[in-house]
């Protein structure tokens, strides 16, 4: 039997690459057995679209921004984070290029936290080790 793996993709944008004090935070606005809790933006990888493009797409679609990415967060194996039984999840660090951050999509609030207020949130199950590994990094 074929393994389910839906592939996500999502950004930990950051106010500096080299110097991050501020993480941009999305509070999940759909489907409502997630609303009210908060996740790195980011979704599904569409079949046949490239990882990277499916993340600039999904900023795009959610938060109206173009962004520049840096490096990808190292997940605990290869084949990404396990956010869900089903969904592989990879984060890439980014800086916003273009745009003001908007909660245009399956978001009703954006919050940027510094590094004493990670835990101020109700995070997505499957973010909750990532942000702790984000503030390790
Ligand atoms: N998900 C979890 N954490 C995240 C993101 C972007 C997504 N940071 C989960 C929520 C859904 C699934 O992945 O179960 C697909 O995400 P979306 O396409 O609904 O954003
Ligand atoms: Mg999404």
């Amino acid at each position: 039997m074929q393994e389910t793996r839906i592939d996500v993709v999502a950004a930990a944008i950051v106010d500096d690459l080299d110097h991050p004090t501020r993480l941009l935070a999305a509070r999940r606005s759909a489907p409502p057995a997630l609303a009210g809790r908060w996740e790195l933006p980011g979704g599904k990888v569409e079949p046949g679209e490239d990882r990277l493009a499916a993340l600039h797409r999904e900023l795009a679609e959610e938060l109206g921004v173009t962004v520049t990415l840096g490096a990808e967060l190292p997940a605990s194996d290869g084949e990404g984070w396990p956010i869900t039984p089903v969904h592989r999840m990879r984060v890439w660090f980014a800086t916003l290029r273009e745009g003001d951050p908007t909660p245009l999509e399956d978001h009703d609030e954006l919050r940027w936290l510094g590094a004493g207020e990670l835990d101020d949130v109700p995070w997505l199950d499957g973010d909750v080790e990532i942000v702790a590994a984000l503030s390790r990094s």
